[in-house]
């Protein structure tokens, strides 16, 4: 049987206790005070408890915090370059006030550990951003999360574990640090290759996890990263069924995957440091470090956070210490004509390359376009597809503003009758008075209340759009805010077409329907939109009715003449 890699430390430090000690906890717990981690804290403890932050046995007490902060290295001289900490709020350090245990629960109440209360301090953001994460700028996302997600205070303390957090998905692709060494040393193989990622792979990271597999004479792990990554990342889901798939291209038995739950800071060179250690934990001996890695991009004005290949040098200057090796890699690039991968130093002068990034794959999943053979896999591709479809099959929402008076409801009428005409789906109408009648009964004419009923329909819509459904809504909605929120919800799950329906105030008094116009005048109803209350004026809409000058037809015509140019019809 092939000798394994010791991990980080000397010992796996894993912190589950046995079933009579989990008893025990179990009851005392219950006169404990608690704390509900949070998603990112919840993914600290997993790999605390379970060993893949070894040789941590618990949240860094304030010596080891500033140690790793100043030099990366816990006060017994470990090396550690990340801080692993539970933070808690002002409320947090009245309510344990004079305990020295606390129970650790998710948000379902589940004990998931005791914390024997260690150090508690206040510690100094700003320097931690700077030491950690080389700047101080809300724009790089784990600074952000500090400054304005975290609690003011720190809690050390080691962990006896009660259970892991619980997982119902891939259970067959989770493994604990000693059960994936188990796997390793079952399968015979001394050398194994970790390709960290948090994003689908392609031909390209194919190509680079063969050379690196073949550069080292072992096996590949996919150990791709299912806590936290970037907002905005492909959801793990979807990225997990994707590598499965890939796994096929793999000769038998070359590689393996193995899912990580870990909550990624985007720390660049620190955190590659902290990846190559937590690989080490689960039995690597070497670990994939490319461009840019675990770097967050750049800031809104261009500037890179980081080096391109900081994190390979930093990596590289403690790789003996941490006896983990890095296999470094250069951007993967095809060369068309000669049909092959190639690392970006190695393209000569005048070759052609081609790449398609992220962002682009996805603009041509939504348009519906082929991706060439030479970028992906087919099998990996289709699972793709059918998270991100063409703009064809997924959900849109047409959301009508204007005054009252405007038009709104007649338009979304006969809008609605339109494309049940065109379409072979349900079209749900939230209209202005309906919605005020269920949805948001008992809800006024405030600025709050209105802020309220607009955004509870834009979060119902975004719900129909994530289901692949058609909804138009039809509320006044006056506020630019309201409108900016409800798009970016909607936007995220399908198509948002905003409709002003203009009609001047004077027209709309004149119609006055309703008669409120009359009633708002006379002062008989107070914060009447357009008369007493603003109506922000939308200058991003993607249609503009005039139902001053159009028929109901013309109007309905517009807008589906633009969800056909959008491509939703
Ligand atoms: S909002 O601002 O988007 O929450 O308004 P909305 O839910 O669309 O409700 C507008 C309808 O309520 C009637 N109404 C008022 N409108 C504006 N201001 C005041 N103070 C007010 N009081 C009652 C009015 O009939 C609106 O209907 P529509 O269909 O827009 O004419």
């Amino acid at each position: 049987m092939a000798a394994l890699i010791e991990p980080h430390g000397g010992s796996l430090a894993e912190s589950l206790v046995d079933q009579e000690r989990r008893e025990i906890l179990k009851s005392i717990s219950v006169n404990l005070p608690s704390i509900v981690l949070s998603d990112r804290q919840l993914c600290d403890l997993e790999l605390l408890l379970s060993g893949g932050f070894s040789p941590l046995r618990g949240f860094l007490n304030q010596e080891d915090y500033e140690g790793v902060l100043r030099d990366m290295r816990l006060s017994c001289g470990t090396l550690w370059p990340i801080p692993i900490t539970l933070d808690i709020t002002e409320e947090d350090v009245k309510r344990i006030k004079g305990h020295r245990r606390i129970a650790l629960r998710d948000v379902t109440g589940l004990l998931l550990a005791i914390l024997h209360v260690g150090d508690l301090w206040k510690p100094d953001k700003q320097l931690e951003a700077r030491e950690v994460f080389k700047t101080v700028s809300e724009e790089h996302p784990a600074v952000e999360y500090l400054f304005n997600r975290a609690g003011m205070y720190y809690l050390g303390g080691n962990l006896e574990g009660v259970q892991l957090p619980p997982h119902y998905d891939f259970p067959n692709l989770r493994h604990t640090p000693r059960q994936l060494r188990e796997i390793i040393r079952s399968q015979g193989s001394s050398r194994v290759v970790a390709f960290q990622t948090r994003n689908p792979m392609h031909r390209a990271h194919k190509e680079l996890t063969d050379r690196a597999s073949q550069e080292i004479g072992g096996k590949l792990l996919i150990h791709p990263v299912v806590g936290m990554t970037k907002s905005g990342d492909i959801d793990h889901y979807t990225r997990v069924r994707s590598y499965k798939k890939l796994l096929n291209y793999y000769p038998e038995g070359q590689a393996l995957i193995s899912l990580l739950p870990l909550a990624m800071r985007m720390g660049g060179p620190r955190e590659a440091l902290w990846h190559a250690i937590i690989r080490k934990n689960y039995g690597c001996t070497h670990l994939i470090i490319g461009r840019d890695h675990a770097g967050p991009g750049t800031m809104k004005d261009g500037t890179p956070f980081y080096g391109p290949y900081d994190a390979q040098d930093l990596v590289r200057d403690y790789a003996k210490e941490v006896e983990i090796d890095l296999v470094p890699f250069r951007l993967m690039v095809y060369a068309p004509e000669s049909d092959v991968y190639k690392p970006i130093d190695e393209v000569v002068e005048g070759e052609e390359t081609l790449n398609i990034s992220g962002t682009q794959l996805r603009g041509m999943l939504s348009n519906g376009e082929e991706i060439p053979e030479w970028f992906s896999y087919k099998g990996v591709i289709e699972e793709l597809r059918k998270t991100y479809p063409p703009r064809g099959l997924q959900g849109f929402a047409v959301f009508l503003t204007g005054l009252s008076g405007s038009g709104k409801s007649t338009i979304a009428n006969a809008l609605q009758a339109r494309l049940l005409e065109l379409l072979s789906c349900p079209v749900t109408l939230l209209d202005g008075d309906v919605v005020r009648t269920n949805l948001s009964k008992g809800l006024g004419f405030s600025r709050e209340d209105r802020s309220t009923n607009v955004q509870r329909i834009g979060y119902v819509a975004s719900e129909i759009v994530r289901h692949r459904g058609v909804v138009i809504c039809a509320p006044i909605a006056p506020y630019e805010e309201d409108r900016a929120i409800n798009r970016r919800r909607i936007e995220r799950e399908g198509g948002y077409i905003q409709v002003f329906v203009n009609a001047s105030l004077e027209v709309c008094e004149r119609r006055d329907v309703k008669g409120l116009y009359a009633k708002a005048r006379a002062g008989i109803i107070k914060g009447f939109t357009g008369i007493d209350d603003p109506y922000e004026v939308p200058d991003n809409s993607e249609v503009v009715c005039r139902t001053d000058e159009e028929t109901v037809e013309e109007s309905t015509q517009l807008i589906v003449k633009k969800l056909r140019v959008l491509g939703f019809l």
